[in-house]
């Protein structure tokens, strides 16, 4: 039965390109997207595998339960005033913010399986709201550490999708409670996984989760549950359709879905994301005609891993340059948000391209290496131009 779309919001699509309309998924022009640092919410990219859910905040309530000793219901009211309110400037992209951003790349390789995003699905936000830790401890999970690193925290929403019945995804718990076995920050930037209630200073719009979503900095958006419903912590990975079947990265030799079902099982699913970077103004990285010419894009990385070095080069990758970043809320191990950068360039008449390097000394490849779900695309040249045997 095919689901209907009885009761989306009201969107303002001024500057989205749309990917799909039902689900509505979109994102915005690139060279726009770089123009803020803190992306403006009619600039963010959409998300969705089904329709909007119209909540009613007074009745809805978040569960918490599994391994834990007290197991817990919270109202939206119950996480504004039981738990301490903090912020993190985070960057989800599709890929990350998940990780279909640039899918379109790929398929010019050959057909991928999904929503052929280009490198506009990425955006940069501030999300406030409560620490997951915080509220897992009031549930009263484990603090053995042998225990923490074989449990997962999963997550389940209240609305039903395109390929399977609800959204749900999960993280390692030892990604959910980090910091509060670690060190005790007092810069709310370096915190970590956020039951989030707000986004830019404003309660989440509907299309972004209302009322409540998780936010896990570093990791793919996927896992970024929407219209949380339920916090499960049990000894193995959500059973979702988005953990177990989609965003994982699969061989070269699997190319339907055939062939995929066989090896699902034998491959992890994607937690952090890769190095990324994007030339965004000249729009598609082409190239400038006259005079000094001023470039523009984005780069960020996984895991908290901040942006080291942007190379830029004009002449095919035989000279590069080094851009100027700008990663205001890098610091320690943890750089949540992205880093945007520029470049300055005589006119060129080639393709202007950019490769990212970050703290852990991961650099961008060459060629896009093609995978079925046409995830974590991070090439700095064109499928163009790649040699025939890849
Ligand atoms: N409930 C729910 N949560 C979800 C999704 C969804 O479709 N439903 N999409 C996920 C994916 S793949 C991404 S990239 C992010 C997108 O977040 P956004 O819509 O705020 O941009 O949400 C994630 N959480
Ligand atoms: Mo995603």
């Amino acid at each position: 039965m095919p689901l209907e779309y009885p009761n989306e919001p009201e969107r303002n699509t001024d500057g989205l390109i749309i990917r799909k309309d039902k689900p509505f998924n979109a994102e915005p022009q690139v060279n726009l997207l770089v123009q803020n640092y803190v992306t403006p919410d009619p600039l963010f990219f959409h998300r969705n595998h089904g329709p909007i859910p119209d909540i009613d905040v007074e009745t809805h309530c978040i569960e918490i339960k599994g391994q834990l000793a007290k197991p817990l219901e919270l109202t939206l009211k119950d996480l504004r005033t039981s738990f301490n309110k903090h912020s993190v400037m985070a960057t989800l992209q599709v890929r990350c913010w998940c990780a279909g951003n640039r899918r379109d790349g790929l398929n010019k390789v050959k057909k991928t399986n999904g929503v052929v995003w280009g490198p506009g699905a990425i955006g940069n936000a501030v999300y406030t709201g409560c620490w997951l830790r915080d509220v897992l401890n009031a549930a009263g999970v484990t603090s053995c550490p042998n225990e923490i690193v074989k449990l997962h925290a999963a997550f389940e929403s209240v609305e039903q999708c395109e390929e399977s019945r609800n959204y749900g995804s999960s993280i390692p718990l030892e990604k959910a409670i980090l910091v509060s076995h670690a060190l005790t920050f007092d810069r709310d930037e370096f915190g970590d996984v956020l039951l989030a209630y707000e986004m830019n200073g404003k309660p989440l719009t509907r299309d972004h989760g209302y009322p409540v979503r998780v936010v896990v900095p570093g990791y793919i958006g996927a896992r970024s549950v929407k219209y949380l419903k339920r916090i499960i912590i049990q000894d193995h990975e959500s059973d979702a359709y988005f953990q177990q079947r989609d965003y994982k990265i699969l061989p070269f030799n699997v190319d339907c879905e055939e062939k995929a079902c066989k090896v699902w099982d034998n491959f992890p699913a994607i937690g952090e994301y890769n190095v990324q970077s994007y030339v965004c103004e000249p729009a598609d990285g082409l190239a400038c005609k006259s005079g000094l010419c001023q470039v523009r894009g984005y780069a960020l990385s996984g895991g908290g891993r901040s942006i080291q070095r942007v190379d830029v080069s004009a002449d095919d990758g035989k000279t590069w340059i080094t851009a100027d970043l700008y990663q205001p809320c890098s610091g320690g191990a943890r750089t949540w948000a992205w880093c945007l950068w520029t470049a300055q360039l005589h006119a060129t008449n080639k393709r202007i391209m950019s490769r990212a390097v970050d703290s852990a000394g991961n650099i961008q490849q060459e060629y896009p290496v093609w995978n079925y779900r046409g995830v974590m695309n991070n090439s700095w040249r064109t499928v163009e131009e790649s040699p025939s045997h890849l």
